[in-house]
């Protein structure tokens, strides 16, 4: 009993109410949506990626509250090499940087998790503002709290949005010297036609003046992508795992856990790391007004990871409208860290 409607996530509200149909027993509930207050906030493309022929859950759902924690953790891997390297890149040219990038600016900080990264640049870049930006809000105002004893003389924001889907700043954010600070190589995460849209989106916001600081995972050895992204100890994989749990807080479906087994590879093919939950057994889930059942060793794609040639990337920001680009490496690993000036 699979949807049979196949419909690829972004399709709208009808892709949600297929993923509804499917349970004939439910079938006085398909006009409805399921209208718990948990619900009235969970974006119909859930329901469409848990209803397309190839199931999907958008990785934003990777990001509640342990979630977020689960992925500390794995910045701290032996195997996870894109935090370390970015901060070593950081740490060696970050005067650099600020030279290139100018002092006085506004820092906006898209994803901005416990907002570490950006601190530990404020004394090179010596923003005036800083808006710190992510779709979990649950480290944003805690940290922001204490970074403002640290930097008093800094002016600070937190926005709790989901940038991906808009990025309409608000009015007391100044215009003027905007430097987005986009590191982590999040970008990763869109296919490359979105990334070119949210990057020019991204141009748009940043005025004559302003730029991008962005870091951005480049194509290596395949076993250490893999191994990066199905380490030892199992955090990815609780990292992974722990959607299901997330998803049934957010829809009051009965995902189980234990049903479930993490798979991560680099697929050479698409050029992106890979990440699904595949079923070990058959799985029966079921939530308010619908339900889904799965064949063993059926997917659900969890996460894209794209890993760019360094001048693919390059020629992304141009095509956005960025020019007068300058590309930092590290000498062991390859990863750049970018910035990008809106072009005239
Ligand atoms: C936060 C999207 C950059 O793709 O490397 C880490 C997320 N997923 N391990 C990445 C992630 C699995 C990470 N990004």
């Amino acid at each position: 009993m699979i949807a049979k409607t196949a419909t690829s996530p972004g399709q709208g509200a009808s892709g949600a109410s297929a993923a509804r149909m499917i349970n004939p027993m439910m079938t006085s509930c398909i006009t409805e949506q399921p209208d718990t207050l948990a619900n009235a906030h969970v974006p119909a493309e859930l329901f469409d990626g848990l209803g397309a022929r190839n199931a999907t859950i958008s990785p934003k759902f990777l990001y509640d509250a342990l979630g977020s924690k689960l992925f500390e953790a794995i910045c701290e891997l032996p195997e996870y090499y894109p935090t370390r390297t970015e901060a070593a890149i950081f740490a060696r040219h970050g005067a650099e940087m600020a030279r290139v990038a100018g002092i006085g600016s506004t820092l906006v900080d898209l994803g901005a998790g416990n907002c570490a990264k950006a601190a530990s640049l404020f004394p090179l870049l010596r923003p005036s503002q800083y808006v710190a930006i992510d779709i979990s809000t649950e480290f944003l105002h805690d940290a922001l709290n204490r970074l403002r004893q640290r930097f008093p003389h800094i002016a600070m924001e937190a926005l709790g949005l989901d940038f991906s889907s808009g990025l309409e700043l608000p009015g007391d954010v100044r215009a003027e010297k905007r430097l987005f600070f986009y590191p982590g190589s999040s970008l990763g995460n869109f296919t490359p036609p979105e990334a070119r849209a949210f990057l020019r989106r991204l141009r748009r916001q940043c005025g004559p003046d302003g730029g991008l600081l962005i870091g951005i995972d480049l194509v290596k050895d395949k076993a250490v992508m893999d191994a990066a992204y199905d380490d030892a100890l199992g955090v990815t994989a609780a990292f992974n795992l722990n959607v299901l749990n997330h998803v049934n807080g957010l829809i009051g479906s009965d995902f189980d856990i234990r049903g479930w087994r993490h798979v991560g590879f680099y697929n050479e093919a698409m050029g992106r790391v890979e990440m699904h939950l595949e079923a070990k057994t058959p799985q029966q889930v079921r939530w308010p007004g619908g339900g889904r059942d799965f064949a063993a060793g059926e997917r659900i794609h969890t996460e894209n990871s794209y890993k760019y040639r360094q001048a693919d990337a390059i020629s992304l920001l141009e095509q956005a409208g960025f020019e007068a680009t300058r590309v930092w490496t590290d000498p062991h690993c390859p990863f750049a860290v970018i910035h990008a000036q809106a072009a005239g």
